[in-house]
């Protein structure tokens, strides 16, 4: 028995406002799926964030349907928990990937569903609040256990676990029981080496198929699946490299590495687009204490980083000069996401739940054509205020 484990596709998500970002978030899940489909998979198991917002465009529905399709066409199936993204919380509606079930989406909220003798367990994305009632997750974990009747049992979680989020108190020792063979868990949007536990136990993190900058230091991380051959009670799982994600290039600068490292970075940019069709993008943080910010705009164009010249899709300069850093007048943001992203996530870093509320929110009401339309939606709709704060 073989599977394919994805994780976190975002599918839908226009990064900087751009229709390319949106559009490599379909191409990257469109790779995975064509290497469950060439590696012969009996079923693939997403680990949740299939879709960006629980309120998906029409046009991102289409592109899921054409992707479940693909896999019907081969007898795959694909097996789903909703994500923290997906799970429909912040307005009163139910998860858009209840519309995927239509289309032969095996979607699991909490519960075991069992394919060719073996069982899938999955467990949706449980907000911190109702973990802290819970006492974490390990009772539910345990029930769960008790109604499952094979001898190989695939978990599907999407939580934060400690290391991973630093402030996290859930342990994966303490909270998932040994006897679930091979965990697969969301949400952590970097891949780390699968934890091989002493019962020849997995748990894998495979991280996300696009960079979303949800986690610190993401930007140059590899992207991955995950390509698992059970048999009997061995386990055997191989990372396979997704080639076609967009490569981000991060840089620090100050006044003395900028020359050098502007050097590397046009050499980088120009091995990429002898290489990809996808032009990268180009994070730049700097904190200049003698270059003023007439200086560095023009060693920027001088080394040719420059999104006119067409060899990066898109720029993001975030820049601290001496004498006032509110003089800088370039484009230190390009979308208005991000900048809504940044207030909030300065301002709530205390409840990131809140904030992730809130900019699910907004995006839903981001869908609205005007203003009227918006007072009209909340009016008839006050939970969506009300959930914001239960
Ligand atoms: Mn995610």
């Amino acid at each position: 028995m073989r599977f394919l484990h994805i994780s976190d596709t975002h599918l839908g998500y226009r990064q900087y406002g751009l229709l390319e970002r949106e559009q490599d978030f379909l191409d990257v899940f469109n790779e995975a799926i064509d290497i469950a489909i060439n590696k012969n998979v009996d079923f693939i198991i997403h680990t949740g964030d299939f879709f960006h917002t629980s309120r998906p465009s029409n046009k991102t529905i289409i592109d899921s349907i054409n992707l479940l399709k693909k896999l019907s066409d081969k007898n795959i199936s694909m097996f789903c928990i909703p994500g923290n993204h997906d799970r429909g919380n912040s307005v009163k509606d139910i998860s858009p990937l209840q519309i995927l079930e239509n289309f032969g989406l095996k979607l699991i909220n909490s519960g075991v569903k069992e394919f060719n003798g073996i069982d899938i367990i999955g467990v949706k994305y449980i907000p911190k609040t109702a973990l802290r009632k819970l006492n974490g997750l390990k009772v539910a974990l345990e029930k769960l256990l008790e109604k499952s009747k094979q001898d190989y049992k695939i978990l599907m979680l999407h939580q934060e676990f400690y290391p991973y989020f630093l402030d996290s108190k859930l342990m994966l020792d303490e909270e998932i029981p040994i006897e679930y063979n091979y965990t697969g868990i969301g949400h952590y949007h970097i891949a780390e080496e699968p934890i091989k536990r002493d019962n020849n136990s997995y748990i894998v993190h495979i991280g996300s198929t696009e960079f979303t900058a949800y986690n610190k230091n993401e930007e140059n991380k590899s992207k991955f699946v995950a390509l698992v051959d059970i048999n009997l009670d061995k386990t055997d799982i191989r990372y396979i490299e997704l080639k076609k994600r967009r490569r981000f290039l991060y840089r620090f600068l100050d006044d003395n590495n900028i020359d050098e490292e502007l050097d590397r970075l046009n050499n980088e940019i120009e091995k990429i687009n002898d290489t990809s069709d996808k032009k990268p993008i180009v994070i730049l943080k700097g904190e200049f204490k003698k270059l003023s910010q007439d200086n560095v705009l023009k060693l920027l164009k001088e080394k040719n980083i420059d999104v006119d010249n067409g060899r990066i899709l898109y720029l993001k300069n975030m820049f601290i000069f001496p004498s006032n850093s509110l003089d800088y007048k370039g484009e230190i943001f390009k979308s208005e996401d991000e900048i809504i992203k940044n207030c909030l996530t300065e301002y709530l870093k205390e409840d990131l739940e809140l904030k992730d509320k809130l900019l699910d929110l907004i995006n839903t009401l981001k869908s609205f054509d005007d203003l009227d339309t918006v007072k009209v939606y909340l009016k008839e709709n006050p939970e969506v205020i009300e959930n914001l704060i239960k």
